[in-house]
């Protein structure tokens, strides 16, 4: 009886430790709208930007019950070079994916954010958007997201203000600034989600000079693409170097090129490991296509 009790009251302990309550590839029909169940809601800023000298536009995603009387952590979720505040919005329909993760119980509540990552004066994705300065502008927003738009979110919504309350993930151009900027200030974000990281990643050495800090500090480091993409190489060469230093990390390959099935899915399993404690056992269960 002694040993049953005992048992039975790890197990509780355990799972109150992990919250192992999360999938391993999407469920059908993730992405599409339902009725009947609650929807978050979605603002628009405007921020003054000391970066860029100007004032810079975002949508804010507050999920569905948002109250005044508690505080969120929060998602900063980037779009890729052809795209601009408004890509996510477009394409992958975070909103929906999100408002059916909360029905279903698979998500922690929080904030998502959904800036402009191309940090000029005008950010438009008109033109040439592979223009030096256009893709400059791609790293220039790490000034802008820490120095403007984090503290902008931290004043104006019930934003919690701590490293393990913040998350950054992007799609190409904004997976390779997840890397760089979460990787890079990890005073600032206990969580990264790459989905199909652009040749904006910087080299691994350069990405990961510390990489005990890294094992150490993060709390899940996300890596997916599309088999098919051809940017592929930059998530395997990050993966790789991560493995070489035994830095725990989630690589998911799965079928698909560079576009929004794959960024979707990436968003959906991405978001459930999110502000919950998860073991790094688990990060190895996630499938990698060949
Ligand atoms: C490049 C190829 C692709 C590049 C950027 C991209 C800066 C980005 C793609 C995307 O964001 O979808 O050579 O160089």
């Amino acid at each position: 009886m002694k040993y049953f009790l005992f048992s039975l009251l790890s197990l509780l302990l355990c799972n109150c430790i992990y919250a192992q309550d999360f999938e391993i590839q999407p469920t059908a029909n993730f992405d599409q709208v339902r009725t009947g169940i609650p929807k978050g809601k979605i603002d628009t800023i405007q921020y003054a930007s000391k970066t860029v000298d100007t004032v810079r536009r975002a949508f804010v995603y507050l999920p569905p019950g948002y109250s005044e009387t508690r505080k969120y952590p929060v998602l900063y979720l980037l779009h890729g070079i052809g795209g601009d505040e408004e890509e996510w919005l477009r394409g992958g329909r975070p909103h929906v994916i999100l408002d059916n993760l909360y029905a279903d119980g698979k998500i922690e509540p929080m904030i998502v954010v959904l800036p402009n990552g191309r940090a000029m004066k005008d950010d438009r994705a008109a033109g040439n958007v592979m223009a030096p300065d256009k893709v400059e502008a791609f790293a220039t927003f790490e000034k802008d997201l820490l120095n403007d738009l984090i503290p902008f979110m931290e004043e104006n919504y019930q934003a919690k203000k701590d490293r393990e309350s913040r998350a950054i993930a992007g799609l190409s151009m904004g997976g390779g600034q997840s890397l760089n900027f979460g990787l890079g200030n990890l005073d600032t974000f206990a969580w990264v989600g790459s989905f199909s990281a652009a040749p904006n990643t910087k080299a691994p050495d350069e990405l990961i000079p510390d990489p005990e800090a890294v094992g150490d500090l993060i709390k899940v480091l996300w890596l997916s693409c599309g088999d098919g993409d051809r940017l592929l190489r930059f998530s395997e060469r990050t993966h790789e170097y991560l493995d070489q230093h035994n830095i725990p990390h989630i690589y998911y390959i799965e079928p698909g090129g560079h576009d929004f099935k794959v960024w979707k899915s990436g968003l959906y399993l991405f978001s459930q490991l999110l502000f919950k404690p998860v073991a790094p056992s688990v990060f190895g269960s996630y499938e990698v296509s060949n």
